[in-house]
């Protein structure tokens, strides 16, 4: 499964999914940071019509709530290498 969290550091909401990530020690996850590199800022808007974070792409489907993406993880962690 190909992993892709966009996000900021800045945001609360991005902390809260990082902060998941760590609890459940997930390592295969790749960043995307939207205010560092104005082109992945693009790229999702280009792909979702906004440019909010967090979203994190699921084999390439973007899906955003960072409530969302916590229990996704939390659903999925033991098929997340
Ligand atoms: N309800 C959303 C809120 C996300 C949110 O408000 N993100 C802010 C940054 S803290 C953002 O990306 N704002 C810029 C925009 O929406 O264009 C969540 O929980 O993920």
């Amino acid at each position: 499964m190909n992993l892709n969290l966009y996000y900021f550091d800045s945001c609360p909401y991005c902390q809260k999914v990082l902060r998941k990530i760590n609890e459940l020690n997930l390592k295969s996850i790749t960043y995307s940071d939207t205010m560092k590199d104005p082109s992945n800022r693009e790229k999702l808007i280009n792909d979702t019509g906004r440019a909010t974070v967090p979203c994190l792409y699921i084999d390439g489907k973007p899906m955003h709530e960072s409530d969302d993406i916590v229990n996704w993880l939390e659903a999925n962690k033991e098929n997340i290498s």
